[in-house]
């Protein structure tokens, strides 16, 4: 080394020190307090491969039980618990968290931050799908797994049907993993919005990032429809309200759309991560840039508004108007065109780069072959007599596994190749992935490509067993061979990655050459990934700068200095991509962690019925999260701090929009679907269900609903008063700003006794749909009133604690949004409430 590079090297060195000691997780057990993004993304990806095992077994169950007429491995009811937990298993706990886990690792080292915007929510959305998950593997060990299909449709989920616990551990279980997916969804839209470097505008922004700002987007509209439909059905099952049952002025129908308006949507949540990282991968391979940037993002956006538009083609034969069913057909047609103009994307980049056929080019050429012929059988029952042919049988079933694994699994073997030296920080040594591809691609085709012809021939899906001489003899013979050739694949590609951890060589910096900020890291990266934060000027920065990662190590971006041993990195302005404020974050923690423990209790109280559990777990779970905020903000005001590159930034408590207040928007975002779902609910049974109207209805005076109304608007005001008196540089502000919030606090308080009241006088919730949604509707805003109470309540603590000034409001603006959106939602609510006595006596 030079004499004259000592010096600078020397306080390099001394920086990755420093910002490894911040960072840092502790060991052992300690590791269980972890929140870093790295960590718990790992940890989110290795779960998520140890479901798929376990899914995949139950996949070999099923055809080792299918491979021959009679078959003799398990009985109807064992295998109706084998296919029910291998779909959901698939879709729940493979999937959709192997898509959280890769966004949670790579998002920030793709975006220049040092992690993600709540690390502790990362953390709670890990235990919650591990929780969860192992809720559902207990209860398949235990012989009482889901039996009902991956889709649950009542009336066979019903009480009636499904008499026992099974049903219970579908719903809780499932809804309490989509807790995880949701806190995942909020957390990487803010990230992906707040948190990109310096200068990346969002045209700049890596695809797959694009990609991944669609789906999160689509799980925030696409999961609370289900997570509303599960807690109706898990509410008619365990207090007996009529939401589904035709006997009683319910609607099966309702589940099926309220499940399909999050299942459609769902094939995509699925398909299109894996297509960002076709569209990662596949220009790297090429080496070329990729065609059309922009074409793909705008296709990509217009599938996630697409596919929520074509819930219903699921339901063709369920009898639905024919003007209808033609609208659905030829919507379900129209989203062949985006994902066309995708495929032309990648193949133009591939015809007009130089590609390489390395080993996730390889696994690439599989995601081709299996998705186009996918989307090909996916055209053929998007038309309706055809669908009418083939619906339930074996044809349908190759289908979606050719768009699944087609569109999922194989861009995701692609990815484990391409970025496993960045987590590994090793390049293979032995040539095993080769043979894995074509144990898994054969094997696959085998496998998928005859039960086209099985489900042909006339095969039923979902059926333990069939007679022989029907000619489904020697196609189910086949196919199960080819499952096992793919399993053997699997096994091999597990053996290769053991290997390749254990034994593989050393990778160099950016081995495959590619030009995103994520290989600007050390591999594998620091827990801090950048010692100092980049900027970016164009979409491929380490293109256009190949000294980045050096200057970044040696601490010449921004935030290169460790300041009061903070966890710190930078938000940018949305739209000018300009550094706008220092985002402090959590350090380890094992709150997450007794907060999920927390959550768990409550939905085990719910599962065995034990109903005083629910109460003290709930209320253990509001006490976990008010201790979150302890050590978040600050008893004074700081003013602007230096980022370094002479530019300052106030701490992200002191700035405009914050990452939590813009957590808070999102959050209501989902929320609201969820009121949208409910109420379209309530009209849907009034128009569609039989035997309305119901017998007696609420007997409403327009005052009653007003005086409801009335204290939600009152604290919706108050809230934004206090928020108003807190910015006047007055100095009585703290005590004007508490008094607004103890009317915000009373307003709630005040709705909240009124609306229990008129649920009280609901008649019949158990006798009628009516009265169970009416309720429902009430349950919905009372809830509501009461966490604005607790809100406005906590404003008041933080307030009295010093916490808030005029330049820290973030508690009091959080605190008026959810005080606004219970207005707006209450309001709706006790106007439906009160409409609906007068609308079904019409
Ligand atoms: C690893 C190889 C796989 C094999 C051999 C396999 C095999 C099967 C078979 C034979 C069925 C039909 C069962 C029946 O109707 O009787 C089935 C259903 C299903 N599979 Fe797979 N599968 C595999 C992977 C996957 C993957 C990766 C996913 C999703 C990402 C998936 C999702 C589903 C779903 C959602 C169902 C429907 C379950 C239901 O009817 O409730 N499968 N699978
Ligand atoms: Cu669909």
């Amino acid at each position: 080394m030079s004499a004259a590079g000592a010096p600078s090297s020397d306080l390099a060195m001394r920086l990755h020190r420093d910002l490894d000691r911040i960072w840092s997780t502790p060991p052992g057990v300690g590791r269980l307090s972890a929140v870093n993004h790295t960590i718990v993304g790992r940890r989110f990806i290795v779960a998520a491969f140890v479901f798929f095992i376990i899914g995949g077994l139950l996949a070999m169950l099923i055809r080792a039980q299918l491979a021959t007429p009679h078959g003799a491995f398990v009985g109807p009811e064992l295998y109706n618990q084998i296919f029910t937990m291998h779909g959901s298993v698939m879709m729940f706990l493979f999937a959709i968290p192997m898509f959280e886990g890769v966004a949670i690792y790579m998002l920030p080292k793709l975006l220049g931050a040092r992690d993600l915007a709540f690390p502790r929510l990362t953390a709670y959305g890990f235990w919650c799908y591990v929780f969860g998950g192992s809720i559902l593997v207990v209860a398949m060990l235990l012989g009482v797994a889901p039996d009902s299909g991956w889709f649950m449709y009542t009336p066979l989920s019903s009480n009636t049907y499904s008499p026992g616990i099974n049903a219970d551990v579908w719903l809780l279980g499932i809804t309490f993993v989509e807790i995880s997916a949701v806190c995942a969804a909020v957390e990487i839209t803010v990230t992906i919005l707040k948190m990109r470097a310096p200068g990346m505008t969002i045209d700049r922004m890596p695809l797959f990032a694009w990609y991944i700002l669609v789906t999160a987007g689509m799980m925030l509209a696409g999961f609370p429809p289900l997570i509303l439909g599960s807690i109706l059905l898990e509410v008619e099952r365990a207090f007996d309200l009529p939401f589904f049952d035709p006997a009683r002025g319910g609607d099966p129908l309702l589940w099926q759309h309220l499940f399909w308006l999050f299942g459609h949507p769902e094939v995509y949540i699925i398909f299109l991560p894996g297509a960002g990282m076709v569209s990662t991968i596949l220009p790297v391979m090429a080496r070329r840039e990729i065609v059309g940037y922009t074409w793909i993002v705008v296709s990509v956006v217009a599938v996630g508004f697409l596919s929520f538009g074509l819930w219903v083609h699921h339901m063709f034969t369920t009898g639905i108007p024919h003007l209808a069913l033609g609208f659905f057909s030829a919507a379900s047609t129209l989203v062949a065109i985006p994902t066309g103009v995708q495929i032309f994307s990648w193949l133009a980049t591939l015809i007009d780069g130089r590609p390489q056929l390395k080993l996730p080019m390889l696994y690439l050429f599989g995601f081709f072959v299996v998705f186009v012929a996918g989307g090909l059988t996916g055209v053929m029952v998007a038309v309706v007599p055809f669908d009418w042919q083939v619906h339930d049988t074996h044809f349908v079933v190759a289908h979606m596994h050719y768009v699944l694994v087609g569109g999922f699994v194989f861009p995701l073997l692609a990815a484990a190749y391409y970025w496993l030296p960045h987590v590994s920080g090793k390049v293979a040594r032995y040539p095993l992935g080769h043979a894995a591809f074509w144990l898994i691609f054969i094997g696959f085709n085998v496998t998928f490509f005859i039960m086209h012809l099985t489900g042909l021939l006339g095969m039923p899906r979902r059926v333990f067993s069939y007679e022989p001489g029907w000619g489904w003899d020697l196609p189910n013979l086949v196919s199960s061979f080819g499952g096992f050739l793919m399993t053997i694949g699997f096994a091999l590609f597990v053996v290769d990655m053991m290997l390749h951890v254990r034994f593989g060589r050393t990778a160099p910096r950016n081995p495959w050459g590619a030009s995103t900020l994520e290989w600007a890291t050390a591999t594998p990266p620091a827990t801090y990934n950048f010692a100092s934060l980049p900027t970016v000027s164009g979409r491929h920065p380490l293109r256009d700068t190949p000294e980045l990662p050096s200057d970044l190590a040696g601490g010449r971006g921004y935030l290169g200095f460790p300041r009061e041993g903070r966890q710190e990195t930078l938000g940018i302005h949305m739209t000018a991509a300009t550094p706008d404020q220092v985002i402090v974050l959590p350090g380890p923690t094992y709150l997450p962690l007794y907060t999920a423990f927390a959550t768990g209790v409550v939905f085990l109280g719910l599962l065995f019925k034990v109903y005083w559990l629910v109460p003290v777990g709930a209320v253990l779970m509001l006490a976990m999260f008010m201790l979150w905020t302890r050590g978040t903000g600050q008893l004074r005001d700081r003013g602007p701090l230096p980022i370094g590159l002479g530019v300052s930034a106030p701490a992200h408590w002191e700035a405009a929009g914050a990452p939590s207040w813009w957590a808070m928007v999102f959050t209501l975002v989902a929320d609201g679907v969820l009121f949208s779902s409910l109420a379209f609910g309530a009209l849907f049974l009034w128009v569609s269900a039989p035997g309305w109207p119901p017998p007696q209805v609420i007997d409403v005076q327009w005052w009653q609903p007003a005086l409801a109304g009335a204290g939600l608007v009152a604290a919706a005001l108050a809230g934004r008063r206090a928020v108003a008196v807190n910015g006047n540089a007055d100095a009585s502000r703290s005590a004007g700003r508490d008094r607004w919030l103890l009317l915000a606090a009373a307003g709630h308080a005040f709705a909240l006794a009124w609306l229990v009241l008129l649920a009280l006088a609901t008649p019949g919730p158990t006798l009628h749909a009516y009265g169970a949604a009416t309720v429902a509707l009430l349950a919905y805003a009372g809830f509501h009133a009461a966490l604005g109470c607790v809100f406005a309540l906590f404003g008041l603590w933080r307030s009295r604690a010093g916490y808030i000034s005029a330049a820290r409001s973030l508690d009091l603006r959080i605190g008026a949004l959810w005080h606004g959106y219970t207005a707006a939602t209450g309001i709706a609510a006790v106007l439906l409430v009160a409409a609906l006595p007068r609308l079904v006596t019409l």
